[in-house]
């Protein structure tokens, strides 16, 4: 996409008419809004559209103003170029008869628009007074706007006037919205901002935005009248890292394009310096860097600079600070910051009169309680320094009106009203870069805007797939007692998805996979996949097996996902979640197959179980892929469905294992034993659950000795074990990075069975199995940046006396896991079968009612009665079933036919 391909909002709807789908937005009316039915008679049954960010007054009222015909643009001298850009588009893309005049030529017929403010355009006051409407109150706000429909003179007139550049240019965003057809709607918005900051700080860590992703958030933001863009990627190196040097060559140009962009979109480039990690505050040379830095900004034309200090050491670092700033207790760094600040805003700011407040966001940036810190910067920092602020929390789940007053007072920027705005960290997911946070802005005080002036959100190192957020925080931060939060995350959705067919509903479907924002009580684990699966397990248990259900027309629409959402209106929403899309996509046929399963399950037909098993199983490892890049992280695996689609499928396995008469052998079913407390509901039993989807995750770093382990209430015969740590198998985030891998019989003497170092997977096969009640990893060393620790699952196998055979066990494989219960595991043969190879398993006589084999695998089924072996059976691949009874037998013995190397997932002896 290139920046000239029209606004943001034709591209990403893909419509010939943006307000086309603007007016089907959902939504009722705006505060203040004339409900359809008390309009005037002749407006009747014409729709009041819906306006994004929600207009603090919108009413039906006026004339419908025909585009169709002739159209005159009047504007000023003066009138901001951008903004008269921005009408002309909007019109001329429904008008093909378009004039542009000034204020005071003559207009002749047609339908006339007025657009500017009142100074920059006489005939917009005019206009207004010939329509009767008295907009000081609405113009008295910066960056209101007033848009009105009606007759002047016999003619159709839509007057759009701005309180200022900006109100004028908002005035433009919301006739984009209103009209319809070849229609202006009939309506009178007066509207204006409650919060004066509205935007975004690109503040987290991983990779940075791309250029062209910049490009096309201000024009986002232009549409969404967001007016703030504060620059603070942290991996770029010229802001942090190496923050005394200056932008050259492509940087630089890339750089100037970014300023030149947001200013055309109305939206203030804000560049924020992080000096902190190497600065020597009272120096004189780093306060010449400083300035020399913003200078060479400001001859780009930026007119907005921050000092980020956040994220730094809490200490003074140079001996010259040291010595002049000597208070205890955090005071002193106060001090140097405040020194620095307030030189900066003396030696820079202050000698530019066209710049901005400075801004900052401080080392101790979260809670509103007291502390020397927090007082101390707030008595030394010049009180027209702007200071940001995350809430209760660096991650605040609720952010009030009260708490947000409170840190006013705690800072000292209450005296200066505009002293303290929002860092707002939702939907930044830089912490859990495996997920796309998709939830609607939640939580925030509708009358926020009584304590603070503004709010930047830190969204997702993800930039389009932030846009649905991004969209909230506009809507919220513009109107927030008129914010309903899944309104504007379905208008949101709506102008994401575009108006192809079908693309809303796979969107919302996969938006609802994406919810849970770290375990909030407002963002539900995904609750309309919940729903559906609920109501299937109703009827299910009620004993009843839709043929046709709402979950299984979920999981279809989920499969189908990476098609459906390939030609959605943002090709780079798409992009961005590409990943998520196709894990949710394996996710769906998982699901779907598990439904198959469940269906052969009544349907009494084993080979049809055991083909659905193995599809389910197929598709759960394909989801469990680590595809998601990262700066710093290696592959993630891409998390959706907020746990939702592994309960399903483990409940749906545990009946088809029921059914199969699969019983996990005893032992394999232990108790944890950890010196670690779990992180939230992560408990330290989601190891032995058998679904690599849930995990135990500590909440600390290991120390030297740290254990995580089980108990398998007696000693067992152990031929396996398997430990699989951290996101994926093969993903380097939160495990014991430094293990060694021990049993035990009584629990105090430890043998040791190999040391692991940055292993995700450990793993040990024991050729003649080890007879032990204990098995833990044991920190031998700490972990880098102090890591926690996750644990998917902690398997051991065992193999019970009395069983062999002919073929040795392909590497990781045992012959236990062909006799475990446990029909995921699998023994696979080392080399190909030979005719009359065989597996065996002998045992006390016993009357044995039938035997079930599922794998890979052909030849004869034998059972031996009374010491001698007798067919039972041939031997099918996929699923056989063969009954015996008769009198008692003391053993089953699998001949192999000639083939590839055997695959046996599970013997099933049936109980007596
Ligand atoms: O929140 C602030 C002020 N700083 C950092 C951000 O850079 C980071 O993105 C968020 C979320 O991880 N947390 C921070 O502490």
């Amino acid at each position: 996409m290139t920046r000239n391909e029209g606004s943001l909002i034709t591209r990403i709807t893909g419509a010939g008419t943006a307000t086309a789908v603007a007016a089907a937005l959902l939504l009722g009316s705006a505060p203040g809004a004339l409900a359809d039915d008390q309009a005037a008679g002749s407006l009747k049954g014409i729709p009041t559209p819906a306006i994004y960010p929600t207009p603090q007054s919108v009413a039906k009222q006026g004339e419908e103003v025909p585009l169709s015909g002739k159209v005159t643009l009047v504007v000023g001298a003066d009138t901001d170029p951008a903004t008269v850009k921005a009408a002309k588009d909007v019109l001329g893309r429904v008008s093909h008869n378009l004039d542009v005049v000034s204020d005071g030529q003559k207009v002749h017929g047609g339908s006339v628009i007025y657009l500017g403010t009142p100074a920059d355009n006489p005939a917009v006051g005019t206009a207004l007074g010939s329509l009767g409407i008295d907009a000081a109150p609405t113009l008295g706000h910066s960056e209101g706007y007033v848009l009105a429909t009606g007759k002047i003179g016999g003619q159709n007139t839509a007057v759009l006037a701005g309180a200022d550049k900006s109100g004028s240019y908002y005035a433009v965003q919301t006739l984009r919205q209103v009209i319809s057809g070849k229609k202006i709607a009939p309506v009178r918005v007066l509207d204006w901002p409650l919060m004066s900051v509205r935007g975004t700080v690109e503040g987290f860590y991983g990779t940075p935005w791309s250029h062209q992703a910049r490009l096309d958030q201000f024009a986002f933001y232009g549409e969404q009248k967001m007016n703030t863009y504060i620059y603070s990627p942290k991996d770029d190196p010229l802001l942090r890292a190496q923050w005394r040097s200056l932008y050259t060559g492509a940087e630089q140009q890339q750089l100037k394009e970014l300023i030149d962009t947001a200013t055309a979109n109305h939206v203030k480039f804000t560049y924020a310096l992080s000096p902190g990690n190497d600065i020597c505050y009272s120096t004189t040379a780093d306060l010449d860097s400083t300035v020399a830095k913003f200078e060479s900004l400001y001859t780009l034309g930026v007119r907005d600079f921050y000092i980020a200090l956040d994220d730094i050491a809490p200490y003074l670092q140079c001996a010259a600070d040291k010595a002049m700033f000597p208070k205890t207790n955090f005071r002193g760094l106060a001090d140097a910051q405040a020194y620095y600040l307030n030189a900066v805003n003396a030696a820079f700011i202050k000698k530019h009169p066209d710049v901005g407040a400075l801004q900052m966001v401080p080392t101790n940036y979260a809670g509103s309680a007291a502390d020397p810190y927090k007082g101390e910067l707030g008595i030394m920092m010049d009180k027209d320094i702007l200071l940001q602020w995350t809430g209760e929390q660096v991650v605040s789940h609720r952010i009030t009106t009260a708490s947000t007053k409170a840190a006013q007072v705690t800072y000292g920027t209450a005296a200066n009203p505009r002293g303290l705005f929002i860092w707002d960290n939702y939907p930044v997911n830089d912490f859990a870069q495996n997920r796309l946070f998709l939830a609607p802005l939640i939580g925030r005080d509708k009358d926020l805007y009584t304590a603070t002036t503004g709010i930047t959100s830190n969204p997702m190192i993800e930039s389009y797939a932030s846009l649905p957020t991004l969209f909230n925080f506009a809507d919220f931060t513009w109107n927030g007692p008129a914010y309903q939060p899944r309104q504007s995350m379905a208008a949101a959705l709506k102008l994401v998805a575009g108006p192809g067919k079908g693309a809303l509903e796979s969107l919302t479907a996969f938006a609802d996979l994406n919810q849970n924002w770290q375990d909030d009580a407002l963002t539900p684990n995904a609750p309309a996949l919940s729903a559906d699966v609920a109501a299937f397990w109703a009827a299910y248990d009620a004993g009843t097996f839709p043929t046709r259900s709402a979950l299984a027309d979920r999981a279809e629409l989920i499969r189908h996902l990476p098609k459906d959402l390939a030609t959605i209106a943002s090709a780079g929403f798409y992009a961005d979640a590409r990943h998520w899309i196709d894990a949710a996509a394996n996710w769906g046929d998982a699901t779907a197959s598990a439904l198959d399963m469940l269906r052969a399950v009544k349907d009494d037909n084993g080979a049809a179980v055991v083909v659905a098993r193995l599809r389910l199983n197929a598709a759960v490892t394909a989801a469990g892929a680590a595809t998601q890049p990262t700066h710093d992280q290696g592959l993630l695996v891409p998390k959706v469905g907020d746990g939702v689609f592994q309960s399903f499928i483990a409940k749906a396995k545990s009946l088809a294992d029921a059914w199969l008469g699969a019983v996990p052998v005893a032992g394999s079913a232990p108790k944890a034993v950890t010196s670690f407390a779990p992180y939230g509901n992560n408990t330290a039993d989601k190891m032995f659950d058998g679904d690599t989807g849930t995990i135990f995750w500590t909440n600390s770093t290991p120390s030297v000795g740290s254990t995580i382990g089980a108990d398998y209430g007696a000693p067992i015969s152990i031929s396996k074990v398997l430990i699989q740590q951290s996101d994926s198998d093969t993903t380097l985030a939160d495990m014991m990075y430094h293990a060694t891998l021990q049993y035990s019989v009584d629990g105090t003497t430890w043998t040791d069975a190999g040391t692991f170092d940055n292993a995700p997977v450990i793993s040990a096969t024991f050729a003649t199995p080890v007879t032990a009640r204990y098995v833990r990893i044991k920190a031998s060393a700490v972990n880098p940046a102090g890591q926690w620790v996750k644990i998917r699952e902690f398997t051991v196998s065992t193999v019970p006396a009395g069983v062999s055979s002919t073929i040795a066990a392909a590497a990781g494989t045992t012959l236990a896991d062909a006799v475990d219960g446990r029909v995921d595991t699998a023994w696979q043969g080392a080399r190909p079968a030979v005719g009359g190879d065989n597996v065996t398993q002998v045992f006390d006589a016993r009357v044995l009612p039938s035997v079930t084999v599922i794998g890979a695998v052909t030849g004869t089924v034998q059972v031996q009665r009374a010491g001698v072996w007798v067919n039972a059976g041939t031997l099918l691949s996929g699923y056989t079933k063969v009954t015996v009874g008769g009198a008692p037998v003391s053993g089953v013995r699998l001949v192999l036919d000639g083939g590839p190397a055997p695959v046996i997932n599970e013997i099933i002896l049936a109980p007596q």
